[in-house]
């Protein structure tokens, strides 16, 4: 039977129907149901779908001892993680179901507190935790082992937003491409030229900071030829996430090729258009702030282009070094990636075509 409910008189003196109970209708219902069932088959979805396509940026595939080190690490914190879930979870749900309240129980025997319970549960996880440290502090000191005297040395200095490379025994400058041989010893130094970056190679080895007035260093040695993305893991302005670089690691005959190549000064412009190009540098404002040794362009505000044609990738690792991706990036440097530093006047399409023939040509 229906019993009349009070009237409510709201706050603002309103005086109003009782308000009513949600009701579960067949429709409703069904919404929720959905909505339960929904939600967690959208979350496996999702890491399903993460799962899914290359992606070459990653720590779980190591081609140095270092980065394998760290992987191995990863892995044992892992399973041991899921061992723990495991158990602490079906305890849980051992005791809810086996002590749960059935209908005529009382009040259950009240007990406070159980000594070889609170040991146990506080020297279990102290006891993994210092496996976990008794294995993670000899792979920090692995990690951080100096170079022997035949590594091939290379300064990586992090810009505003891209990467210099110069391998200072060599005499080569580069940018935004760094070429190691495979299986030699190389030590990295990490500076900055502004603000902090970091320089991470998941494939390599962990990120370290570049910090500016710092010269921080680590040794690596690429065990596997290929090419390996890496990216500015630190943000550092509005065009961090578009730091981008690559790693060519290659056999030594192929990188005394490369190097051989690097120290060379700008191929002369094979064609009438790209030898424009090379005269629209001036025009266009590129030698205040490019070198491409060989001409009179000789800024360092931005990447050294003495040998651009020969890189895969534009633009700090974004854009494949295509005819239509360098017409592109010089149309518009701030729509391909906003905020970054370079600035230039508007090219006409002539200019453009003779730049791109030019950059292209510079093998
Ligand atoms: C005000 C300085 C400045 C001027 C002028 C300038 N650039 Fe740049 N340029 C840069 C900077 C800085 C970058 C790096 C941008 C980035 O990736 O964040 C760059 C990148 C490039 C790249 C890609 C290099 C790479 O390794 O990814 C090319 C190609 C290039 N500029 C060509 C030109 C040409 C051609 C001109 C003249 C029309 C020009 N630049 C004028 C500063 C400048
Ligand atoms: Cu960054």
């Amino acid at each position: 039977m229906h019993k009349a409910r009070p009237s409510v008189t709201r706050a603002n003196g309103d005086e109003s129907r009782p308000i009513q109970g949600r009701r579960s209708t067949p429709l409703t219902r069904n919404r929720r149901i959905y909505a339960t069932l929904l939600a967690p088959a959208l979350a496996v979805a999702v890491l399903a779908l993460a799962a899914c396509g290359v992606t070459p940026q990653t720590t779980l595939e190591p081609t140095t001892e270092a980065a394998r080190t760290a992987r191995d690490l990863l892995m044992f914190v892992f399973w041991a993680m899921v061992v723990t879930f495991v158990l602490v979870e079906g305890a849980l749900l051992y005791v809810l179901i086996r002590f749960r309240r059935r209908s005529g129980d009382g009040i259950p025997a009240q007990t406070h507190g159980n000594t070889p319970l609170e040991i146990g549960w506080t020297i279990a996880p102290a006891i993994l935790v210092v496996v976990i440290v008794v294995l993670t502090v000899p792979a920090i000191f692995s990690n951080a082992r100096a170079a022997g005297p035949d590594a091939l040395k290379v300064r990586a200095i992090g810009h505003q937003w891209w990467f210099e490379f110069q391998y200072p025994d060599l005499g080569v400058t580069t940018a935004n491409e760094l070429h190691l041989p495979v299986n030699r010893e190389v030590e990295i130094q990490l500076e900055s030229n502004d603000v902090l970056h970091s320089f991470w190679v998941p494939s390599l080895r962990g990120k370290l900071d570049m910090v500016p007035g710092r010269e921080n260093k680590f040794t690596i040695k690429p065990e596997v030829t290929g090419t390996f993305p890496g990216q500015c893991a630190e943000f550092c302005g509005t065009a961090h996430a578009l730091m981008k670089f690559h790693v060519v690691v290659e056999t030594q005959a192929e990188f005394n090729a490369w190097l051989q190549n690097e120290r060379t000064d700008r191929v002369a412009p094979a064609s009438e258009l790209a030898s424009e190009g090379e005269a629209n540098l001036t025009l266009g404002g590129c030698v205040a702030c490019h070198t491409i040794r060989g001409t009179d362009s000789a800024g360092i505000l931005g990447p050294d282009l003495t040998h651009m044609g020969s890189r895969k990738y534009i633009a700090a690792g974004i854009l494949e070094n295509t005819p239509e991706n360098m017409r592109a990036w010089l149309s518009d440097p701030q729509g391909v990636k906003p905020g970054n530093t370079m600035v230039i006047p508007e090219l006409t399409t002539e200019q453009l075509d003779s730049l791109v023939a030019y950059l292209q040509g510079l093998k």
